[in-house]
């Protein structure tokens, strides 16, 4: 069983990237497992290319400072002629209609979108199929584009011969959905502009209590345990009881101001690790380059044998 999952560099790494998916990421046990930067995702809106090539490069060293074995790792761009190669042989097995179905390209897209954010699941698609993943731990917002390697996989294999897993997504066991601070009825993201209601992963400490000083709560002024209708105070619940290893049912504070106190405290130490590591990394060039290498001739090996395969079937190449 190989399991495939990424994060783009549209922004700093966030307490809900760690939370909610790279702690977990740390865990994984498969030998083939593979984890990456998703540079070439982050090309489908208006960027900065030196601001891209930066935050790639920090993602990298917080990958590997969050204890990510380093062979698990890549950059997606690492393999960009192995992907531009497979994703025109897929975007040849899929269908126009298919990909202007996708509800994310129905969301954001219109005339004046870059074609890629068309695309971009059939590009998705050539990540997994080119490493062979089996699972694909995805949000249900990225169900369908899991469905569409499916099918796009299943298609190939059938025209022209076997020459790719078929995927499975797979629903991880109960991620944290961390929330913004000043605005809990929306999740924590790396790309939302008011930088006050999100933690970065490499915040100062004071930096992480004043935006936790000042996170929404109500006027209740009664720790509890209700998403509905406290969801400010049931998101400091949740970051505790993810950070500490509890409940957040089972936490009980005497004031909104002890509650934060204790979440800045956690918080703080959960990230302690991390922000180190990366200070650390990022003063070492040459061994996050190393790592970006290794982690790149691994991806190509497993990699070059099945985007042969499928070249030679599809009759070109
Ligand atoms: N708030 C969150 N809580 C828990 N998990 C989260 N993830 C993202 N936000 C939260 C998980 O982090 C992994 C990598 O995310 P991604 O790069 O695929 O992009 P995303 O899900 O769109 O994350 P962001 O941070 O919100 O980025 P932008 O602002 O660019 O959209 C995924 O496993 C994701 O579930």
């Amino acid at each position: 069983m190989t399991r495939l999952s990424a994060i783009t560099p549209s922004g700093h790494a966030h307490l809900g990237n760690h939370l909610g998916a790279l702690r977990h990421w740390a865990r994984s046990d498969g030998p083939d497992d593979l984890y990456f930067v998703s540079d070439l995702h982050a090309m489908t809106v208006s960027y900065n290319p030196p601001r891209l090539r930066s935050l790639t490069r920090e993602l990298l060293a917080v990958l590997v400072a969050s204890g990510i074995d380093p062979s698990r790792l890549c950059v997606q761009s690492d393999l960009v002629r192995e992907l531009g190669a497979l994703s025109w042989v897929l975007e040849c097995t899929c269908s126009y209609g298919e990909a202007a179905r996708m509800t994310q390209f129905k969301a954001k897209g219109g005339t004046a979108a870059r074609l890629g954010l068309l695309t971009y699941p059939v590009l998705m698609a050539a990540d997994i199929l080119l490493q062979g993943a089996s699972k694909v731990p995805v949000g249900d917002d990225q169900l369908q584009h899991v469905e569409l390697a499916r099918s796009l996989a299943r298609r190939f294999n059938a025209s022209y011969g076997e020459v790719f897993v078929v995927p499975e997504a797979v629903t991880p066991p109960t991620a944290a959905r961390v929330r913004d601070l000043t605005s809990p009825d929306r999740k924590m993201s790396k790309s939302t502009r008011d930088a006050a209601g999100v933690v970065f992963v490499l915040d100062d400490p004071d930096l992480i209590r004043r935006k936790i000083s000042r996170a929404v709560t109500d006027s209740l002024d009664e720790v509890a345990y209700r998403p509905e209708t406290q969801p400010g105070v049931a998101n400091l619940l949740e970051i505790y009881a993810a950070c500490t290893g509890t409940s957040p049912r089972d936490l009980t504070f005497p004031t909104y101001a002890a509650l934060k106190s204790a979440v800045a405290d956690a918080v703080i130490e959960e990230l302690r690790p991390i922000r180190s590591g990366v200070t650390t990394l990022l003063s070492d060039p040459a061994e996050l380059d190393r790592i970006r290498k290794a982690g790149a001739d691994r991806a190509r090996t497993r990699a070059t044998h099945r985007l042969d395969s499928a070249l030679r079937l599809a009759g070109v190449a």
